[in-house]
């Protein structure tokens, strides 16, 4: 299995995955600020010019929803439930992607990516929005966390891959972490596992 990723929020949900999975990953990383994801090779693998794809012998997948959902099934993990709870599962992925990613991906846009591809400053006007935004979000989420470890059944899920992927930039994406302590301590539960603290290869060995 071949998996295009590059040092950015989407594949970070992969990487993690495939890391805690410890899948048989072959990493290619691509620089996006060379354009590598808009090449007419790649191009062809995902016509989004996005990351992450995942190349799975005759299979291609992008969405990293759907990659963190195969690499589960693969090997049978409870990351990807095949019963009754997966529902739940598709529930808190589908609220992710409509709901909180807009959000908590565009503090990370505006904080994280600006500065890092020298995009000028913050857009007021965008972080306001996005802020209120991730506040009507993590109240729902505070809520359901409440008394619970993690966000379907008694074990980790895809889920929590996915909805707490823009936690570990909390601080320089100026996302109100603190003020949602159920949220908060889901995350500090998350970062007790070396693949969500440190989910990606070294570019060097995935070159
Ligand atoms: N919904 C997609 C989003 C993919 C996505 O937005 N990838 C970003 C990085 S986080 C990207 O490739 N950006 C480069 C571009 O759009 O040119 C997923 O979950 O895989």
């Amino acid at each position: 299995m071949k998996l295009y990723w590059s040092d950015v929020l989407s594949p970070r949900k992969v990487c993690a995955v495939a890391k805690y999975l410890q899948s048989p990953v072959e990493y290619v990383y691509l620089d996006l600020g060379r354009g590598e994801h808009k090449t007419a090779e790649y191009l062809a693998l995902n016509p989004n010019g996005q990351v992450p794809t995942l190349v799975d012998g005759a299979r291609t997948l992008w969405e990293s929803a759907a990659i963190m959902c195969h690499l589960a099934a693969r090997c049978d993990s409870a990351l990807w439930p095949q019963d009754a709870r997966q529902f739940d599962v598709l529930r808190w992925l589908s609220w992710d992607l409509a709901r909180v990613y807009p959000c908590a991906g565009e503090l990370y846009f505006q904080y994280v990516i600006r500065p890092r591809f020298r995009l000028g400053d913050a857009d007021p006007a965008e972080v306001q929005r996005a802020t209120d935004a991730w506040r009507r979000c993590a109240a729902i989420l505070d809520n359901h966390l409440r008394g619970r470890r993690w966000l379907v059944g008694d074990s980790i899920t895809v889920a929590d891959f996915a909805l707490g992927i823009t936690l570990p930039y909390a601080e320089r994406a100026r996302i109100p972490l603190d003020e949602f302590p159920a949220v908060k301590r889901w995350h500090e539960r998350l970062n007790e596992l070396d693949a969500w603290r440190e989910p990606f290869p070294a570019v060097a060995e995935a070159a």
